[in-house]
């Protein structure tokens, strides 16, 4: 890179900004209250699932304990843990949503 200035001593390397983000993985954990119906809401609503899809992944989560609801990067993931928990904090339910870096 050229330096208008012409200084001499030091020399700052440009590079296009093409790293991309560290992304999150969103899980629903499972427990024995929340309503399935509530659930599959959530993930249609706040994670774009179609309605099939939202079913089969809460009876994934439901069955094995945890699943990835979506992808995201990491401001975005945590706004999700956010929303979802108080939705469901407001509805008394005790659904867990938790962000997680993916490995
Ligand atoms: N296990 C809950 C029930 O039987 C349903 C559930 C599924 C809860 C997925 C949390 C996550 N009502």
């Amino acid at each position: 890179p050229s330096h208008p200035g012409g200084e001499t001593g030091t020399q700052t390397l440009e590079r296009t900004a093409t790293a991309r983000p560290r992304l999150f993985r969103v899980l629903l954990l499972n427990d024995d209250y929340t309503p399935m119906d509530f659930v599959v809401m959530v993930l249609a609503r706040y994670f774009r699932k179609s309605e099939q899809a939202a079913h089969m992944i809460m009876l994934a989560v439901h069955h094995k304990g945890q699943g990835v609801a979506g992808i995201y990067p990491r401001d975005v993931a945590e706004t999700k843990v956010a929303q979802v928990t108080a939705h469901a904090r407001s509805e008394g339910h005790p659904l867990m949503v938790v962000a997680q870096p993916e490995p």
